[in-house]
């Protein structure tokens, strides 16, 4: 039924802009900040009401659909992918970044049915760029196509990354000596702007070619897939074979070529399932 995830996409834009309204306001405010798994994982007041209002709303408007919330799952609701159509939020991607004032922070919001994504919205709502992407239609930045890079040489290519919250010392050092065999290629550079989301569209942007992370949330990855595969780029895992929402892991690229590249240097390491209970 196209027509209905036209609507709901639409419904996800105003969503976003009126949660990043809610962001950038709070920012001039004192942030109550906690911890989640560990001192380095934080959460504020703003994810927690950012993503009730997305879901009050939506279920008002789709009362049929499903919800994966970053903030919900923390509080202990399943995070299970089903046929039934679902949305899946990060109300504030990033949020590192947001107590910090670092600006890079983003509304994400990912669209599945049967389990396919549909649709992308990432509002990186300090920059005031909606990033959006509908299954087949292209991806847009403010309105304005998406295109990755044509790149396909790594030693002239930028890949992203990030250190993510795991501070365990064995997976440090796998995170550091992948990105040291990267950066030896030699590639022109390493970055990581903190917040997946914003990453995966800078790759559908073509300012990056590659990203690549272990740790995230299928909250975090959802609408960056589609707005990155709509961009013309490739997903995938990072031991190769296609991207699986629910494995906390991903490698988004501008082609096969650097995607493949890139993979042969990432030493890889256990991360528990979203969907495990
Ligand atoms: C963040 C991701 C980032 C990762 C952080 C964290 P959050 O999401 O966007 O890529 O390195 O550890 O997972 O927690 O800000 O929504």
């Amino acid at each position: 039924m196209p027509g209905l995830w036209q609507d709901a996409m639409d419904h996800a834009v105003t969503l976003a802009r009126k949660a990043g309204e809610i962001v950038r306001d709070a920012l001039q405010n004192d942030l109550k900040i906690m911890c989640k798994s560990s001192s380095v994982d934080l959460v504020t007041k703003t994810d927690q009401n950012v993503e009730q209002l997305i879901i009050t709303s939506v279920k008002e408007k789709f009362p049929e659909h499903s919800f994966i919330g970053e903030e919900s799952v923390a509080a202990g609701e399943p995070c299970v992918l089903t046929d039934n159509p679902t949305w899946i939020i990060d109300p504030v991607d990033g949020t590192t970044n947001f107590v910090h004032g670092y600006p890079f922070v983003a509304i994400s919001i990912g669209f599945a049915v049967n389990k396919t994504l549909e649709f992308g919205v990432v509002y990186s709502c300090i920059e005031d760029k909606m990033y959006t992407a509908r299954k087949g239609k292209g991806a847009f930045c403010n309105g304005q196509p998406l295109h990755v890079s044509d790149q396909k040489e790594i030693n002239q290519s930028i890949i992203a990354t990030e250190f993510g919250s795991n501070r365990d010392p064995e997976v440090v050092a796998k995170i550091f000596s992948s990105m040291r065999k990267i950066l030896c290629l030699p590639v022109h550079g390493i970055r990581g702007v903190g917040s997946a989301a914003i990453n995966m569209c800078l790759v559908a942007s073509g300012c990056v070619e590659a990203y690549y992370e272990i740790g995230i949330h299928c909250w975090d990855m959802a609408a960056g897939a589609v707005i990155v595969s709509e961009a013309g780029g490739v997903l995938k895992d990072v031991e190769g074979g296609p991207l699986d929402l629910m494995s906390r892991r991903v490698v988004a690229a501008n082609n096969e070529i650097i995607a493949e590249r890139v993979i042969k240097e990432i030493e890889a390491f256990p991360a528990v399932r979203d969907d495990v209970p």
